[in-house]
């Protein structure tokens, strides 16, 4: 090849010129000899220009490095929305009694006469149109039926209890009362056959129907005062009008 572009040197036009100025000038190197062999387009010389980077590569395998310590924990988040309002609290106490200053709240003996006379006359009222008072106590039809449990539960959240007669002038009110049949306060639930009051005391006055306490199927541990005025053991699911006793003076 060397003589090649000796050749060409002679005729002088210019870009053989420069061909042989790129060549002479490593002609004689082995260098420019192996560096044509495999780049037929790289002019030997002086260094050219870098060249322009190349296309971006493919992705490389994650490394196979230690793993490196887990960073500190990020800002918090942004505050959320307030959530949905709370259900209501329990009823608070009773406050203090309000006062009212300069007014005089203290009664003349005629007007507290005349409220106690009224307040008599509004219980007899009472009594005559919707229950029994015998002795101490007031007997009271809450008019719905109801099961042994709800009776109990209904006399106990008036502060009352359920309907007991302790002697014929008593088991006589409830009768009037109940109207129907109402259930009495008295169970052999404990004892089978052993009829006790709620307190757990022996009965003081019974009443029975002829052939009663039966315990029907094994299954009535309650008493009813039935409509013919007598007692009948019955099963406490059943639904029997609701008598409380109320304390009365
Ligand atoms: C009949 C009698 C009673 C019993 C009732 C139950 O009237 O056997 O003793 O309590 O049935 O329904
Ligand atoms: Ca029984
Ligand atoms: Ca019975």
């Amino acid at each position: 090849m060397l003589p090649l572009v000796r050749t060409m040197f002679l005729i002088p036009s210019l870009p053989l010129l420069l061909l042989s100025v790129v060549t002479a000038s490593c002609s004689e190197t082995e260098t420019c000899e192996n560096v044509q062999k495999t780049c037929s387009v790289i002019a030997c010389g002086s260094p050219g220009k870098d060249g322009r980077d190349g296309a971006k590569g493919e992705k490389g395998e994650p490394g196979q490095g230690l793993r490196g310590l887990q960073g500190p924990p990020g800002k918090s988040g942004p505050q959320g929305s307030p959530g949905p309002p709370g259900l209501p609290g329990s009823v608070g106490q009773k406050g203090d009694r309000g006062e009212c200053p300069g007014h005089d709240w203290s009664l003349a003996a005629s007007e507290r006469e005349a409220l106690r006379a009224d307040l008599e006359r509004m219980n007899k009222w009472l009594i005559f149109s919707l229950g029994k008072k015998v002795g101490q106590k007031f007997f009271l039809n809450s008019g719905e039926k109801m099961t042994f449990d709800r009776v109990k539960a209904l006399c106990s959240q008036f502060q009352a209890s359920v309907a007991t007669p302790r002697n014929a002038e008593e088991d006589k009110a409830i009768h009037k009362v109940a109207r129907e049949e109402a259930f009495l306060g008295i169970t052999d639930e404990d004892t089978e056959g052993q009829f006790v009051d709620l307190a757990g005391r022996r009965l003081t006055y019974q009443n029975w129907k002829n052939g009663e306490p039966n315990d029907a199927n094994s299954g009535e541990d309650c008493v009813a005062l039935q409509s013919d005025g007598k007692w009948n053991d019955v099963s406490c699911s059943s639904s029997l009008f609701a008598v409380c006793e109320f304390p009365a003076n």
